[in-house]
């Protein structure tokens, strides 16, 4: 049963709890480290960062990219480890303080596209034809900062420029309503399933549903998976949790609210997700207050939670759903599935 679900984090997961009000709380443990905790915790593959993989990536020769890449791709393969995907970090450089692709200048925006390109390169060192575009800057402080239509125009063009680049990549964006921006341009999983429409080859682009960034734009999770299965573009997932509309907390899966965790396990199972070598993506913080020695629990927890929920998804009694769904009687469909997620 556990086989069926393969499951991934990134080396960021696992952090030394500095927040915007406050500096770091515990050592950081290495990234050496951090990979011998995978097989431990029950993962089976790493997403990265481009400079996760490849530190101070600008400043390296593609050949010395090449060589730290491939030194990262052993490693992986040391540690029975695949790469599941490779996102190029847009929004710490100081060419992209006004946004990547969406930036005003356009040498900045030439920047984004060729680092993006890097980032894919690295990507076929690891073995993964999948990057994740996680748009960070791609928004507005101020309405009046950019032009909206425009900022479509130039991400289809960085998009398209992407697929150019490998015909193999594909690409699934990971939509978010806010933070750091305070309007996203991409805020939900319609928006990113309408940009992939207007791109050279739609087949190669998809989405990453992030439950935090569905819950921050007001939205179901599992509404935004059935809506991305529809157009079989749910490409990877980052379950976590998110208690109300306030900064992106990353929360362990299903600390919050079980239900809403439930229904996302039950829409993944119910249309075979993973199936296609989908991973069970996680993108979850460890609370400030952590020691250092305990600060991957919120991982091996949010996993096992998952598989919790599998159990009551599988054990759910399926007939009476179907029952009280053509009795019209929700009422009872409700005490069902609240009894049932209680045990009882
Ligand atoms: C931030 C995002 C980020 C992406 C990867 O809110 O969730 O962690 O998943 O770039
Ligand atoms: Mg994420």
């Amino acid at each position: 049963m556990a086989g069926k679900y393969r499951f991934t984090f990134g080396p960021w997961n696992i952090h030394s709890g500095a927040d915007p009000f406050g500096p770091t709380v515990r050592e950081e443990f290495s990234y050496d480290e951090k990979l011998t905790f995978y097989k431990k915790l029950g993962f089976d593959g790493v997403q990265f960062h481009d400079d996760d993989a490849v530190p101070q990536l600008d400043q390296h020769s593609a050949k010395q990219m090449t060589d730290k890449a491939q030194a990262v791709k052993k490693q992986l393969d040391d540690h029975g480890l695949a790469a599941e995907f490779v996102a190029p970090r847009l929004w710490e450089d100081p060419r992209t303080i006004d946004g990547g692709y969406t930036s005003n200048d356009p040498e900045c925006r030439k920047y984004a596209i060729e680092r993006s390109k890097k980032a894919i390169d690295i990507a076929n060192v690891l073995d993964t034809n999948l990057m994740v575009l996680w748009l960070a800057r791609e928004g507005t402080y101020i309405r009046e900062a950019k032009d909206s239509k425009q900022a479509v125009d130039f991400l289809v063009e960085a998009i398209d420029a992407m697929l150019t680049h490998d015909p193999d990549i594909r690409l699934a964006i990971e939509p978010k309503p806010n933070e750091p921006m305070d309007q996203a341009f991409i805020p939900t999983t319609g928006h990113a399933v309408g940009l992939a429409y207007l791109c050279s080859d739609p087949a190669r682009v998809g989405i990453n549903i992030e439950s935090a960034h569905a819950i921050l734009a007001g939205l179901d999770p599992s509404d935004e998976m059935g809506y991305a299965l529809a157009h079989k573009k749910l490409w990877t997932v980052h379950l976590n949790d998110q208690n109300g509309l306030k900064f992106d907390e990353d929360k362990t899966f299903g600390s919050v609210d079980l239900r809403r965790a439930f229904n996302q396990v039950r829409i993944l199972e119910k249309y075979d997700y993973g199936q296609n070598g989908e991973f069970v993506g996680l993108d979850i913080k460890a609370m400030r207050t952590q020691k250092k020695e305990v600060s991957s629990k919120h991982l091996a927890n949010s996993r096992e939670i998952f598989f919790h929920l599998l159990d009551l998804v599988r054990s759910l009694d399926e007939n009476k759903v179907e029952a009280l769904i053509n009795q019209r009687d929700y009422e009872e469909l409700d005490m069902l599935i609240i009894s049932h997620l209680m045990g009882k």
